[in-house]
């Protein structure tokens, strides 16, 4: 999207401005203005030429300027109908020297999560990968796993969802599993199809190139079921239409976005805020690892990223790894 693009988005956001002022403020001809309202107008927007100048009457569901229009964070933002995988298309502009870009997506047909995993993401879900530069060792990047997650798990809260984190990166919604029950309304639910832990919403993908001391690019990717139907993804998943019902995209992804910047622009105090979404602490956890299995309870996360497992042998820092939730002892 260009920079004129955004500007006159921007503006638009702020209510009704003329044609003039517009003209004035973004320092272009009027028949340039004129050209960038037509189209958005062929985008899906519905923009009126009252006295007061244009006023914007709606807004379509998805797309780069949906997004962009009344953001509150300064990302650009660039948008497929359809791609392969979002985090391969944010690694081209990153290593092209973009930064500050969100490639969002509504279907990837060859997308991946870690460990080169295979990722269903039909049409419908929210796709994204935040590519950015920040000025930090290599060593510091699993903070922004933290933060991504924490940032999904909020967004989906406030459409309703009632979603926690699983260390490091998924993000799960708890169902009453198979030998626990709820019986605080009187009713016993329980979701024998679930998994342990609960069904997953969200996921995190991190890639990122750096020298010695200094973080080169860093690509956050994040997959959420947004408005898919579970039939339509993995067992043992979910998705904000099956917890919720439909969000509106646009403004999902723009909480989204503005809940990132607001958290990478403060590393030290992500962990706070992930303790405070999460679930896996005080919680027994097998934890995977490239090496070894190390069971017991999760007492504490520390900074990157790291979680603290008390074992019978003693206490034990993870720093990557699948981990599982068990069922108490
Ligand atoms: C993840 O990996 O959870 C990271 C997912 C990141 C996806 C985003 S979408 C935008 C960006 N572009 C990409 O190409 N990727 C990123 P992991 O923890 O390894 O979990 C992968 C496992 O989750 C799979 O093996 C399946 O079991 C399960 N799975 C696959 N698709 C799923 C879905 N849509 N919802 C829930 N679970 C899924």
């Amino acid at each position: 999207m260009n920079e004129t693009r955004r500007a006159l988005l921007d503006e638009l956001a702020g209510g009704p401005v003329s044609g003039p002022t517009l003209a004035a403020t973004l320092d272009v001809s009027r028949a340039a203005v004129w050209k960038q309202v037509e189209a958005l107008r062929t985008e899906g927007f519905g923009i009126e030429s009252t006295d007061d100048g244009y006023v914007v009457t709606s807004v379509p569901e998805f797309g780069a300027s949906a997004v962009a229009y009344g953001l509150d964070a300064d990302w650009a933002i660039e948008y497929h109908d359809s791609i392969g995988s979002t985090n391969d298309r944010g690694r081209e502009l990153a290593t092209a020297g973009e930064t500050d870009v969100v490639v969002l997506a509504d279907e990837q047909t060859g997308s991946r999560g870690r460990l080169r995993r295979e990722w269903t993401a039909p049409s419908g879900g929210v796709w994204m990968s935040l590519v950015f530069a920040p000025d930090r060792p290599p060593a510091h990047a699993p903070i922004y796993t933290l933060a991504a997650a924490v940032a999904t798990t909020r967004a989906a809260r406030e459409a309703g969802v009632d979603a926690s984190i699983k260390w490091p990166n998924d993000i799960l919604v708890n169902t009453v599993s198979e030998g626990t029950s709820d019986e605080s309304d009187g009713v016993i639910v329980v979701d024998e199809d679930a998994p342990r832990g609960g069904r997953k919403l969200a996921g995190v993908l991190t890639e990122m190139e750096g020298e010695a001391d200094r973080i080169s690019w860093m690509l956050v990717g994040i997959g959420v079921n947004a408005n898919i139907d579970r039939d339509d993804l993995p067992a043992g998943a979910t998705s904000i239409r099956a917890e919720a019902g439909d969000v509106e995209r646009r403004l999902f992804v723009q909480r989204l976005i503005e809940e990132f910047d607001d958290l990478s622009g403060d590393p030290e105090g992500v962990l706070d805020a992930w303790r405070a979404s999460a679930d896996t602490l005080g919680r027994r956890v097998r934890v995977e690892t490239a090496t070894e299995t190390i069971e017991g309870e999760a007492v504490d996360v520390e900074f990157p990223g790291a979680l603290v497992v008390r074992t019978a042998e003693g206490e034990r820092t993870v720093h990557a790894g699948d981990c599982e939730h068990l069922r108490p002892v």
